[in-house]
């Protein structure tokens, strides 16, 4: 039996560049990524996006400005956590990002993303979000650097 886990995940995007943030500590520590944590039981999907996204990096945003863009499924040979991510990305944001705890916030230009330090699956599907399409991929993982198989569809609706 598979023990799903709810998480958020948010990409900022201001003309041609996309905002991510170095993970300082904890799961994908080192890794650029867009900015999320787990969803707790008081509040909506897309309330935790907007409090994650604020508690990482200090941006602001409106839940309803986010856009559910992608479903992501993380399984782990072996382990019995499925991560369910959902992944969001808006144009509409207030503040200037700022370095917290958590996360390094950088902007990179849509074509110099860092895929060396990111999750092996972020090159597979960045360039679906890139384009604007909205999509689904599941992921199984052998470790953290290494991916057994996987599937990516893109869908025409969340
Ligand atoms: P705490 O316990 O507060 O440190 P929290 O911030 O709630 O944790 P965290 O940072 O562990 O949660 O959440 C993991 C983040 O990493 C989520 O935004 C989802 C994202 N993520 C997990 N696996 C990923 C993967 N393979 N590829 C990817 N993002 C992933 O691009
Ligand atoms: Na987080
Ligand atoms: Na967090």
């Amino acid at each position: 039996m598979l023990v799903k886990k709810l998480f958020t995940l948010v990409f900022i995007n201001n003309e041609d560049q996309i905002l991510l943030g170095l993970k300082k500590r904890g799961f994908g520590v080192k890794k650029w990524n867009g900015f999320g944590g787990k969803v707790e039981p008081n509040e909506t999907i897309l309330e935790a996006a907007a409090r994650e996204l604020n508690e990482e990096c200090c941006v602001s945003v409106r839940p309803s400005d986010l856009k559910n863009i992608a479903h992501l499924e993380f399984t782990f040979e072996g382990q019995p956590t499925l991560m369910d991510v959902r992944v969001f990305s808006t144009n509409v944001f207030e503040g200037n990002p700022k370095e917290t705890e958590e996360m390094l916030p950088k902007w990179f230009k849509n074509t110099e993303v860092p895929f060396d330090d990111m999750w092996p699956d972020d090159r597979i599907w960045f360039p679906y979000m890139l384009q604007g399409k909205k999509f689904f991929g599941k992921f199984h993982y052998e470790g953290f650097d290494k991916i057994l198989n996987y599937k990516i569809e893109e869908i025409d609706c969340m």
